[in-house]
């Protein structure tokens, strides 16, 4: 097969984590591997599942499709197929395609002798998927504690789970995650608009301005720039904090504080520093 000649750049032998040069092959422009391979093993196997359990269920109306974790009763038990056992192997199978994905990009980090933030960034956000449906349902001692697979019916699990700490805007890790949400998308937005800015001045023909036009845009406007290197820094900062803080807010609610979350900030209200002041009780 002819190869064009850009693909002699990418299509580098070796830096497989397993099986040596064995599975080290392409199909069409895509790297397999050996996790190229267990990542559309669990793929096509939870897919298959998951469509079995929409099958087993009342609807096939695309939005009401719910696959349910088992109930609390079973606690940390294996549950019968369709009372729960299938949201089990449909877990099983999503965190062996997540983490078989995260390896497939190790090892093309490691052919072309990159750094490993793709799959560090990739980990993080599947490190928030597995903190839901498995670190915090161990913690609380039952796998129904997982959300449901369904569009809806995750939703409804979201408000629930929110509504059972009464406020969960209050919890302040939850502000931390959301913080980081919105100040991402302010960084990419800035980002965005600066590179292309700079690559379409809005008059034809004439050439696109370098990266000092970037710098010195920002040091007009409010007297510092971060960089070129730097933005991708903090975008990147920016995004993992997000996720991180969103898994924390998570595991806390429940194994750590049970109660409202407004109630957690009595610590505030409870400072002996205003006893000086007359006490606030
Ligand atoms: C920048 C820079 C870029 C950028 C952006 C900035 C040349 C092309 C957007 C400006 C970013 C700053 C000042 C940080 C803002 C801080 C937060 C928390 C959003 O300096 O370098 O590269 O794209």
């Amino acid at each position: 097969m002819a190869m064009l000649s850009f693909e002699r750049k990418y299509r580098v032998r070796g830096g497989t984590l397993v099986g040596g040069d064995l599975f080290d092959f392409w199909v069409g422009p895509f790297y397999v591997g050996f996790f190229g391979v267990t990542t559309l093993f669990f793929a096509v196997l939870g897919t298959s599942l998951i469509l079995w359990g929409a099958a087993l269920g009342p609807t096939w109306n695309i939005w009401r499709i719910n696959i349910a974790p088992p109930d609390l009763s079973y606690g940390l038990a294996l549950a019968p197929l369709q009372d729960g056992g299938l949201w089990q192997l449909i877990t099983i199978c999503a965190i062996g395609a997540f983490v078989s994905w995260a390896l497939r990009q190790v090892e093309i980090s490691r052919k072309l002798g990159m750094g490993l933030h793709v799959p560090f960034a990739f980990g993080v956000a599947i490190f928030a998927y597995i903190t839901l449906v498995v670190f915090r349902p161990l913690l609380l001692g039952a796998w129904g504690h997982g959300f449901p697979y369904g569009i809806l019916s995750h939703l409804d699990w979201v408000s629930n789970v929110g509504y059972q700490y009464l406020h969960f805007h209050y919890n302040p890790a939850h502000m931390l995650a959301v913080s980081f949400f919105f100040t991402t998308t302010f960084a990419l937005a800035l980002h965005g608009s600066a590179i292309l800015s700079a690559a379409n001045t809005g008059k034809d023909d004439e050439p696109v301005k370098a990266a000092e036009h970037e710098d010195n845009f920002f040091r007009d406007f409010i007297g510092y720039s971060i960089g070129p290197l730097g933005i991708h820094r903090l975008g990147l900062f920016l995004a993992l904090n997000a996720g991180f803080w969103s898994a924390v807010c998570i595991i806390i609610s429940g194994p750590i504080w049970t109660r409202g979350w407004p109630e957690w900030w009595w610590w505030w209200l409870e400072l002996p520093v205003w006893d000086a002041a007359g006490g606030f009780y």
